[in-house]
């Protein structure tokens, strides 16, 4: 997979897509990353990526000429500044996912990770400022997403997300032990508690279960254990009714 990020941000990936596994699956060629500087498409001396709004008000919308010249080149593959005739993927025509992070998204699940996690292309686009001119709604996204119900400054963090959850459903980026336990969660419920060495900790003990050797005892201790955690914190995961 590939996938493009798109930010005037470049320098906050350099954490996520050096770390671990995200890096690994780079190295070995499962995914490309690549980062882009936004302001690399402007065309004025001060590289505006934003405005001030039409109709007044505060703030800053970020440019809608900015981001359709970005994500074009991007789509198809070309520096900034360049043409291809006859581009094969157009603003408001076909183009590779193209996902706008954006609190006003539908909410990021895992159902929405494993489709993504199809796709040959992602494109990620990270708006900033207090708004992004509505016509990149309607030209450049084919997706809007957000990560939750609260507000950040940007959308760096949330693509961080998606890179990260999509990258760990590729084939090959996973262990088997670690598939299990995805498996596990596709249940639609919180996971059972986990516990390693020492067996006794500050008068925290090990629940004696575990240590019994008997796995149906033990299956059924944590499909218990996941079920009473999800009914706690995560209602809503078990339906209307709790069922
Ligand atoms: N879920 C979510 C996304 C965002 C932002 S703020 C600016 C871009 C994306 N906040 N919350």
């Amino acid at each position: 997979m590939r996938i493009d990020l798109l930010t005037i941000f470049p320098g906050y990936f350099s954490g996520p897509l050096e770390t671990s596994l995200v890096a690994t699956a780079q190295a070995d060629g499962t995914v490309d990353i690549r980062v882009h500087d936004l302001r690399d498409w402007t065309t004025d001396r001060h590289r505006s990526v934003d405005d001030s709004p039409y109709g007044g008000g505060a703030g800053m919308v970020m440019r809608a000429d900015v981001l359709v010249a970005a994500a074009e080149s991007v789509w198809n593959d070309v520096p900034p500044g360049t043409q291809v005739a006859p581009p094969q993927h157009v603003a408001g025509g076909p183009r590779p996912r193209t996902v706008l992070l954006t609190p006003r998204g539908r909410t990021l699940t895992q159902a929405l990770v494993r489709e993504l996690a199809e796709e040959e292309r992602l494109v990620l686009l990270c708006g900033r400022y207090e708004g992004i001119d509505e016509r990149v709604h309607d030209l450049v996204a084919t997706d809007e997403v957000s990560v939750g119900d609260y507000v950040l400054m940007g959308g760096e963090v949330a693509a961080a997300a998606i890179v990260e959850a999509v990258v760990r459903l590729l084939p090959g980026v996973l262990g088997n032990a670690e598939s299990a336990v995805l498996e596990s969660f596709e249940q639609g419920l919180l996971e059972h508690p986990h516990y390693t060495r020492p067996v006794e900790l500050r008068g925290h003990t090990v629940p004696e279960v575990l240590r019994s050797g008997d796995h149906g005892a033990i299956a059924a201790w944590r499909a218990e254990r996941a079920l009473e955690r999800t009914r706690q914190v995560r209602p809503d995961l078990l339906g209307p009714g709790g069922t």
